[in-house]
This record gives structure tokens, C-alpha cells and sequence, in this order.
């Protein structure tokens, strides 16, 4: 990773592209030495990686830096094309149309979404860089999968470049009901944006059927039909081709994991950890970007009022909180970091003593071997967004129990929670129902929580980011050019019920 090669220069080669907002890769600095790029750990790379080198991959993505990029770029093998981004447009596509628009929209409006003209320009005009970048390196007929919800325009926008290419796009986040959706002054041409893919994947079948009704409301109940069983849930009929539409849990990967937890080096970790944090005391973990759909707020809020009530004592429990730094300029951001932090220094001024606090906070990125460590050394993970499109920690928890220990609170709101059925399911808007399960999770009784691991586990394995992945480009295999049913034509659809 530290030996830099030089970037490929744009070849129209590439049989599989990725595009994603960002590239598998970040700067880091460490101390005085200059910084240096490094591969960004995660699922989704580790699952497309082997994909990539087998069909002479691409990806394309923002490097993660408005400075100008050095000609020498780390690829390991992998050809990245950094799209740039100016520091306006880091602030009006990225920090505003992404994460001040989409995200709380597409997040059931937990936060109020703002509607600007100056970033919806913006959020156009780098989607078509990114198109043309994508454009610029496909090999005909190539396969090209764009990622999530920073670049939904870009699936129409690449059609108009190059129509031989199979485009299949997956959002990462919730797809909301079109009552919230259609408050969007641009709803339409994002619709028609997805619609420029093959494939439209969501997290859950409920998303897709969000999104196959507003589709029905804007462009007509007969354009919807529901030829296919289940991963694909309906398609959409075009003039001339179809839009298939379905459901593709994201997933972590689990043997992976698995055997970093059984790492002797990461259960020692573990060990240190709990020295650390008290011998004897109960560790409750949360593991969160700090976003204000991961409901850290109303966590601790729960927390603090079952140290009040005496069901639980700092004396024996002690709750870790770490939290990713996030989106810091961002307004609601900003006001979530003050609030948990004013939050934890009450608690801990009120139930903590010298020497033992109730609450450990981390505002901190950690890596992957401490953060397996942690999982470790957890008796009950706290996972309780308000929404979620999935969340990954869930499942990072689960792959890191070999030992079948520690018990798993999980917000009914998060993707996982339908597949993750024998976790302490909870709706977090309701504290009473919260505490009860914070308190019911420190004590079960050993044989519940191994019989409730073991299941988890299985689905963990059996449905880890491979399968996601593999599942995926199997339907959009079968999507796309020449993919229309035998009946169809260039007419307009038939009325057909989905
Ligand atoms: P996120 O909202 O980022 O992802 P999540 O799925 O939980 O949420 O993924 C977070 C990732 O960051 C995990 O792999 C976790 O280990 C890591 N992480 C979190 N805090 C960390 C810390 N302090 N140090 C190191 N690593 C940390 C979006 C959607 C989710 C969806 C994913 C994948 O919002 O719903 O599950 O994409 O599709």
C-alpha cells in the first residue's frame, strides 16, 4: 500500500467499473512524516475486490481531497480513477444536496431536509463528471455499478453516453415512502436519473416497494409490472427496455471477521479492555458514526435514567461510546456532537466517581483489529438507530462472536433488524422500551444468549457481502441490453398489476 504506482491513464477497457462517491482509498498523516495514501478498510471493497481482478476492473470515486491529486496514486492493482472536486463543490453537491438533502430526506425526515438551487446545480454537475469519468473508461458492453445515494443521476447520465453499457445501481440507505419523497422539488429527475440503470437494488423489500409506488404515482400505474420472484420485487417498462427493481441486503464479510476475532492478538486486546474498563463490570457497547440517525442522543438518555432509577449501577455497568467523527461542518452535525457531549459529561458528573466514570466516549476512529477487540470484549452490543438502510455493525458484532457470547439490542428501524430476528429487537423512540431492554440484556441468562448467537451467526455466514455482491451481478447479469421479455416492443407498456 505505501509503494505508490503511477495512475492508469482513462483507457476504454474496462470490462467491470465501480463508481462510488469515494474511492477505496484515504490520505494519512501520522506525526510530522508527510501524509500518505492508504486503503480505506470495508466490506464493500473486500467483497469487490476479487470481482475487479478478475474482469479487468475500475473504480471510480473522489479521492477525499479538494487539493489536486499527485500524479503518483497507490492502486494495488486496482486502476482508481480519482474524480476531482473543488472545495465549492465539495460544500454544495457533497455537505448540502447529499447530507443536508438526501440524507435526512431519504432518513424518514428524522432531521428537517434542506431544498437549495445553488447545491441541486451542483449535485447535477458533478454527477455528470462522474458519468463521463465512468463513460470514459468502460470497454464496450462493459458492466459498470454505481453506489448509493451521492449519485443518483448518474445512471440516466451515463445511459446518454454510452446506451451499450449494463448499469446497476444500489442505494445504501433507506428509500423513503413517496408521501416524504415527493416533497423534493427535483423528485422527478431523480426518478429518472435511477431509471437510467438496468437494475435499481435496494437494502429491503419495503424500500423497493417504496420506490416501484412512486414510480407508479409519477409515471402510471401500467408502467409497473412484476415479472420476477423474489430478489427482484417488480420492473419498470420503458420504451424499449426495462428497469428491473429488487432487494439485496447489504452484508459484512464474516470469515474475514471471524478470524480476526479469534486472533490472539485481538482477544488479548479484548482482555486489556476489560481490565481497563473494571474487572467484573458489564460492558455495553456502541459503535456509530455520530449521526443523528444512529439515536446516540436518545441512548444515553436511557442510560442515564436507568443509573437514576437504580436499575442499573456504575459501580457494575459501563457503557463505551464510540463515535466516528462525521460530516463536521454540517449544521445538524454540529449540534448533535454538543448535545451528546454535554450529555456524557452530565452523566459521568453525576454517577461517576475518581477512577471509574459510567460512560467511556470516544470521539475517534479506531482500527479494525481494536474495533474486533472491542466487539470482543462487549457483554451487550447497543445498536439503536432511529433509521437505518441496514447497519453493518450489527453484523460486524455478531461475525466477531465465535464464542457465542454477548447479546445484541437492535433498533426495529435498522435493515438488519429483518433478518437479525433473535436480537432483543426495540423501537428506540420509545425510551421505557429501551431501558427495559438494556436492563433484560444484562441479564440473560447465558443459555439464551448462546441459543440467540448461534442463529444469528448462521444467517450472518450464510448471507455475508460475497452472497450480496454475487446476487446482485447475477440479476444484472441477466438485466439490460437485449434482457426485454419475448411480448414486449417499442410500444407503449401494457396495463399490468404489480
Ligand atoms: P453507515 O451509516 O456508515 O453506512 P454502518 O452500516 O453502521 O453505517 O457502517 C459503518 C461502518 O463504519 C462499519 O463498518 C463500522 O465498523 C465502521 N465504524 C463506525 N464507527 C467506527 C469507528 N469509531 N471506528 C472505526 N470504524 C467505525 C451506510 C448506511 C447503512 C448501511 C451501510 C452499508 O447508512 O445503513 O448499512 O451504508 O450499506
Amino acid at each position: 500500500m505505501d509503494t505508490p504506482r503511477i495512475r492508469h491513464p482513462a483507457r476504454p477497457d474496462a470490462e467491470f467499473v465501480v463508481v462510488a462517491n469515494r474511492l477505496p482509498v484515504h490520505l494519512e498523516s501520522r506525526g510530522t512524516d508527510s501524509p500518505r495514501w492508504r486503503r480505506s478498510p470495508g466490506g464493500l471493497v473486500s467483497a469487490l475486490e476479487p470481482i475487479l481482478h478478475a474482469r479487468r476492473g475500475a473504480w471510480v470515486g473522489w479521492a477525499g481531497t479538494t487539493e489536486s491529486i499527485p500524479a503518483a496514486f497507490p492502486d494495488q492493482g486496482l486502476r482508481l480513477h480519482p474524480v476531482p472536486l473543488d472545495v465549492d463543490e465539495h460544500r454544495d453537491y457533497y455537505e448540502g444536496f447529499s447530507n443536508a438533502t438526501l440524507w435526512p430526506l431519504f432518513h424518514d425526515v428524522v432531521a428537517p431536509p434542506d431544498f437549495d438551487r445553488a447545491w441541486w446545480r451542483s449535485y447535477h454537475r458533478v454527477n455528470q463528471r462522474f458519468a463521463e469519468h465512468a463513460a470514459a473508461i468502460a470497454g464496450p458492453g462493459a458492466t459498470v455499478w454505481i453506489q448509493d445515494y451521492q449519485l443518483t443521476l448518474v445512471p440516466a447520465l451515463l445511459r446518454a453516453l454510452r446506451p451499450d453499457v449494463r448499469i446497476g445501481f444500489f442505494l445504501h440507505i433507506p428509500f423513503p415512502p413517496p408521501e416524504l419523497f415527493l416533497q423534493l422539488p427535483w423528485r422527478t429527475e431523480i426518478v429518472e436519473g435511477l431509471l437510467g440503470a438496468d437494475l435499481v437494488g435496494f437494502q429491503l423489500p419495503g424500500d423497493a416497494q417504496n420506490f416501484l409506488q412512486l414510480v407508479r404515482r409519477l409515471r402510471g400505474g401500467e408502467s409497473v409490472s412484476r415479472p420476477h420472484g423474489t430478489p427482484v420485487l417488480g420492473a419498470v417498462r420503458l420504451p424499449g427496455r426495462e428497469v428491473r427493481v429488487g432487494a439485496f441486503p447489504i452484508s459484512v464479510d464474516a470469515a474475514d471477521l471471524e478470524e480476526l476475532a479469534r486472533s490472539e492478538a485481538v482477544q488479548e486486546q479484548a482482555r486489556r479492555i476489560r481490565r481497563r474498563l473494571g474487572d467484573g463490570r458489564r460492558i455495553m457497547l456502541s459503535v456509530d458514526r455520530l449521526d443523528y440517525t444512529k439515536g446516540i442522543d436518545q441512548r444515553l438518555r436511557a442510560f442515564e435514567e436507568i443509573l437514576a432509577d437504580g436499575r442499573v449501577s456504575a459501580r457494575d455497568t459501563v457503557l463505551v461510546q464510540i463515535a466516528t467523527p462525521s460530516r463536521e461542518r454540517v449544521e445538524h452535525y454540529r449540534r448533535l456532537r454538543t448535545r451528546v457531549e454535554a450529555q456524557v459529561g452530565r452523566i459521568n458528573g453525576v454517577f461517576g466517581q475518581v477512577g471509574r466514570v459510567p460512560v467511556h466516549y470516544l470521539h475517534t476512529t479506531v482500527d479494525r483489529a481494536e474495533l474486533t477487540a472491542f466487539y470482543r470484549a462487549a457483554d451487550v452490543m447497543l445498536v439503536t438507530p432511529l433509521r437505518d438502510g441496514m447497519n453493518l455493525v450489527a453484523k460486524e458484532f455478531v461475525a466477531a462472536r465465535p464464542d457465542l457470547d454477548g447479546s445484541l439490542v437492535l433498533s426495529e428501524f435498522a435493515g438488519a433488524a429483518h433478518e437479525l430476528t433473535e436480537a432483543l429487537l426495540v423501537n428506540p423512540h420509545h425510551l421505557a422500551e429501551l431501558q427495559d431492554a438494556m436492563v433484560t440484556a444484562l441479564h440473560l441468562d447465558e443459555g439464551e444468549r448462546r441459543l440467540r448467537m448461534r442463529e444469528l451467526r448462521r444467517h450472518v455466514r450464510e448471507r455475508d457481502v460475497h452472497h450480496w455482491a454475487r446476487s446482485f451481478l447475477t440479476v444484472l447479469a441477466g438485466a439490460g441490453p437485449g434482457s426485454l421479455p419475448a411480448d414486449s416492443d417499442e410500444a407503449p407498456p401494457r396495463a399490468s398489476v404489480a
